[in-house]
């Protein structure tokens, strides 16, 4: 049977822009527990637009919840030519209903323990219009069909090698998608790390791990970290901040080569922190366990979201300074977006604060879909502009560079350049995240999808009703 796997994707810049970077690790995943006597492609939205006279017998998509709309777009279409069309990933597992109206057959959950069934289940003819996958324990997770991948200078090595966090942040899915903490065996991991066929150096040295919070177990990252010093790789991940209390994890994470930690920092102000449920964090250390970090020469980049209830458009634009003072080497900015499966999502929802106006496209990080406690929608969505414009302005981004020539290691360095650089870049283009209220969302998505991204892209599009289903 021949399969297309396609990671469904929508820019969220107003020119588009992340053509050919960083595509996501879930297509060459799916792709790997694949039985050998399937025929699979990976198609990344991202970086090319799905064939829809693809002579594939299945479709499968995988998409976030920004991306919904267009997922069920393609859903349509590929139905109207005779496929067999199924989906997964974070949005189909907390709207199950509403993806099963568009596509034959949806996997909530984890797919490993129903990919093989469901495939067999097509290839019968059985096909059932749900499957529930379960979490299992993470043994036999197989390499990644890194093959896959098109052979571009910007795709990294990505790696996971664990699943879940035990923290409870209000904002996230986590917790519900991923239960548990669970680990691979480290030697399954290292065989990840060990495949060498990229055609690019850097690719080679830089090991990348998709993962929610790397250094949750402490057993656990000493024994990986051990087996990666001798691999002499870069390495980067995500981490909570108490990390920065362990110096000897700290060393061990230099000396296997770490150059970038990302951390949840999320906010300045405590009502704000509380509101998040994001108690591991302390304004008053942030310094401190950033200096940590740069005192082993490691990158550190951070996440800060706007719309928070303790937040206001000035302690919002505040941020672009204070995320300087404190040391940040690349910042990640977004606005506050309640997810379904979240206990903000039931909180907004109780409360009456969710905008029946805002389809799903506005779920993408950068729209403001609830209504704020301390400003209007519209000042929450200025104040979060203004940062993003302040923050990535020429004078922020090259001062951060340049403080980087001083606390970081050469592989950090290159990163914060390379990082800053392309945001500071964007900044300076005026090519600012899209702003679904001042576009029509399809026609906005349409001319990024066709004008800037694919302009091959065929034909007249589906109009899809773009409010979301309750
Ligand atoms: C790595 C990661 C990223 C990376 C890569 C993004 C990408 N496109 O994959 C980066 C850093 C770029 C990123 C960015 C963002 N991310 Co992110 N990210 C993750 C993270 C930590 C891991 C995802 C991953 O690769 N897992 C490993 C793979 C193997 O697992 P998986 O994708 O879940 O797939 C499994 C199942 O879901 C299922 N499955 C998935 N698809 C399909 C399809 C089919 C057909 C089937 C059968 C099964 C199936 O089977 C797979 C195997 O079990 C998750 C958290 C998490 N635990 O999922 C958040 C997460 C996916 N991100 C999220 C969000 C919100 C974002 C941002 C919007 C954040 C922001 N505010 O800007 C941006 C969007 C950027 C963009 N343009 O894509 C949310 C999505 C919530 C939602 N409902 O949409 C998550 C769940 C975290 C959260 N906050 O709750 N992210
Ligand atoms: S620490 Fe990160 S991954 Fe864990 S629950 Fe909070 S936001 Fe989610």
């Amino acid at each position: 049977m021949k399969i297309d796997i396609i990671v469904v994707y929508v820019p969220r810049y107003e020119r588009g822009h992340e053509k050919n970077f960083v595509p996501p690790i879930t297509g060459i995943h799916l792709a790997a527990l694949t039985p050998d006597r399937h025929e699979v492609r990976v198609i990344h939205q991202q970086l090319e637009a799905p064939d829809l006279e693809s002579d594939a017998d299945l479709i499968a998509l995988s998409f976030f919840s920004g991306f919904a709309p267009e997922a069920y777009r393609l859903a349509i279409e590929y139905r109207r030519r005779g496929k067999t069309v199924i989906a997964g990933g974070p949005h189909v597992t907390f709207s199950p209903d509403e993806a099963s109206e568009f596509v034959d057959a949806i996997v909530t959950g984890e797919a490993e323990s129903v990919w093989a069934t469901l495939l067999a289940d097509v290839e019968r003819d059985q096909l059932k219009p749900r499957y529930f996958g379960e979490a299992l324990p993470l043994g036999d997770l197989p390499t990644p069909r890194y093959d896959l991948l098109p052979r571009s200078f910007f795709v990294p090595r990505v790696i996971q090698a664990t699943r879940g966090c035990p923290f409870r942040c209000t904002f996230c899915t986590v917790p519900t998608l991923n239960p548990g903490f669970r680990v691979r065996p480290v030697e399954s991991v290292m065989a990840d790390v060990d495949y060498d066929d990229f055609p690019h150096w850097w690719q080679r040295k830089v090991v990348w791990f998709w993962d929610d919070n790397l250094t949750a177990k402490r057993s656990y990252i000493r024994e990986l970290l051990a087996a990666m010093v001798p691999r002499k790789r870069w390495w980067l991940t995500q981490a909570s901040m108490d990390i920065a209390d362990d110096p000897e994890l700290l060393d061990l994470m230099k000396a296997s080569g770490c150059i970038g930690i990302f951390f949840g920092i999320e906010s300045f102000g405590d009502a704000s922190l509380d509101f998040a449920g994001k108690r591991q964090n302390k304004v008053d250390d942030y310094r401190r366990k950033i200096a940590e970090l740069h005192r082993r020469g490691i990158c550190v980049m951070a996440g800060f979201i706007s719309g928070l209830d303790g937040d206001t458009p000035e302690s919002i634009r505040a941020m672009a300074a204070q995320l300087d003072e404190i040391g940040v080497d690349v910042p990640f900015l977004s606005i506050l977006t309640p997810f379904r499966g979240t206990p903000d999502y039931k909180r907004y929802q109780d409360e009456g604060r969710l905008l029946p106006d805002r389809g799903w496209e506005f779920y993408n990080g950068y729209n403001v879909t609830f209504e704020p406690r301390l400003m209007s929608v519209g000042e929450l969505l200025d104040a979060h502009r203004g940062l993003w414009s302040e923050a990535f302005s020429m004078r922020r981004s090259l001062g951060r560079i340049l403080r980087g020539i001083r606390r970081l290691r050469f592989g950090a360095f290159l990163m914060s350049a390379m990082m800053n650089g392309f945001y500071a870049l964007k900044a300076l283009r005026k090519n600012r995240p899209v702003d679904f209220t001042q576009r029509n969302a399809f026609e906005a998505m349409d001319q990024l999808l066709r004008d800037e991204m694919h302009p091959a892209q065929h034909g007249e599009r589906v109009q899809l009703p773009s409010r979301r289903s309750a």
